[in-house]
């Protein structure tokens, strides 16, 4: 492996904005810098409700909200009006991405249907989502075809109403959700773009509401989705503009589970898969820093007949998100693994010294006992950590 460090790795990320070669991931540069931000919460939780819930109490200190709708009770699959709509709406509110972890692996026939049709409509709702690609890279030049197909037919514009009211506890299916909002409504959500730490002065914190989404259509001269949020809660984050509507793919290249059977073969073959797709992959999920990396790094053994993609690594800019990450408890030095296979690393080890870009955390988040100001301080780690980067690197 070269040791000098790729150039993207000591770029900043406004400096990464230009040289990529995918809409989305520029608007996403630009949405961590304005919000001095590099994480995205996995939002594995029960209930619908709960993740609506809480992605409008996180919104603020995350850009990417990642999902696993088929975990999540109660999701309203109306394409329009459901779930995915309502996670959309937030996600204008709060200025975030919304990534579903879906992981399609399949021929090239079926990811498409899989990924724009079915009950749930990824597509539709998901601006980024990601792929095993151990059926081989067709899937991935299918996925972008079905991708470009979509994006051709959103000429309209769909106007959307969220009537805005607290969510009350019997609208949860059962009592651990209800906890949880209980939980919710505790907590003091962050005011746009000041401090997040929880108030001491005994304000009441308001409680997260996402009630009734209801939606019109109408022609529109430049393409958007969903756009207007009516009834109290208009606000489209400011400092940007909205996502552009082009959707994105991860390469699922390495996974942070003990004992992976992702090798260096697949993972070069998720390289040459991404490089190949560059108009629809935006990056890797992975556990290192992908950029320039070639064979001879990652499989030298490997005869693929194929070296021209080599030539192209300098040339990388490629996003990377990283899960598996977790905060060490009070006193001691690295985070515990979950007991089923979860390794845990800190964001600094992920972002300084791996080199990733987007730390994602779940349940660092998720099960703490104030999720927004526990999201707050992974967010200013993380930061920290891209800038002791770039300083390290410099
Ligand atoms: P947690 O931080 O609670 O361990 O959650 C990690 C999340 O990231 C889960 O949603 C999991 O499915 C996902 N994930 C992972 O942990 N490792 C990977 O390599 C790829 C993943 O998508």
């Amino acid at each position: 492996m070269s040791t000098t460090p790729h150039w993207s790795l000591k770029q900043s990320f406004a400096e990464r904005v230009e040289s990529s070669s995918h809409p989305l991931t520029s608007y996403l540069f630009r949405l961590m810098e304005v919000k001095q931000s590099n994480l995205c919460l996995s939002a594995d939780v029960e209930h619908a409700r709960e993740l609506l819930a809480l992605a409008d109490q996180v919104g603020p200190s995350i850009v990417v909200l990642k999902t696993h709708y088929d975990l999540i009770t109660g999701w309203d699959y109306q394409p329009h009006t459901g779930t995915g709509a309502k996670l959309a709406a937030l996600a204008r509110k709060h200025g975030f991405l919304i990534f579903e972890d879906r992981k399609f692996v399949d021929i090239g026939s079926t990811v498409q249907k899989q990924y724009t049709a079915g009950t749930a409509c990824v597509i539709e709702w998901a601006h980024i989502t990601n792929a095993d690609i151990h059926a081989g890279e067709a899937m991935v030049s299918a996925m972008a075809q079905a991708a470009q197909k979509w994006r051709e037919r959103v000429p309209y514009e769909v106007k959307t109403s969220v009537s805005v009211g607290t969510p009350g506890a019997d609208q949860f299916a059962d009592e651990e959700a209800e906890d949880r909002v209980e939980e919710l409504r505790k907590i003091v959500p962050r005011e746009n773009g000041t401090s997040r730490e929880k108030d001491t002065d005994g304000r009441k914190g308001s409680i997260v509401s996402v009630t009734t989404v209801t939606q019109t259509y109408e022609p529109a001269d430049s393409p958007r989705l969903a756009k207007t949020i009516s009834e109290g809660d208009e606000t489209v984050f400011p400092g940007i503009e909205e996502a552009p509507l082009e959707r994105g793919l991860l390469i699922l290249a390495q996974m942070s589970s003990k004992g992976c059977l992702m090798d260096g073969k697949y993972t070069w073959e998720c390289v040459k898969a991404a490089r190949k797709n560059k108009d629809f992959v935006m990056g890797y999920v992975a556990q290192q820093n992908l950029n320039g990396i070639t064979k001879q790094d990652l499989a030298p053994a490997y005869d693929d007949h194929e070296s021209a993609a080599e030539e192209e690594a300098q040339a990388d800019n490629f996003i990377h998100m990283t899960p598996g990450c977790k905060l060490p408890p009070p006193g001691e030095e690295a985070p515990q693994g979950d007991g089923l296979g979860q390794q845990y690393n800190t964001p600094d080890n992920l972002v300084n010294i791996k080199g990733t870009d987007i730390a994602i955390v779940g349940r660092g988040i998720i099960t703490a006992s104030d999720p927004p100001a526990e999201a707050e301080r992974y967010r200013r780690k993380a930061w920290k950590a891209y800038q002791d980067r770039r300083e390290r690197l410099a």
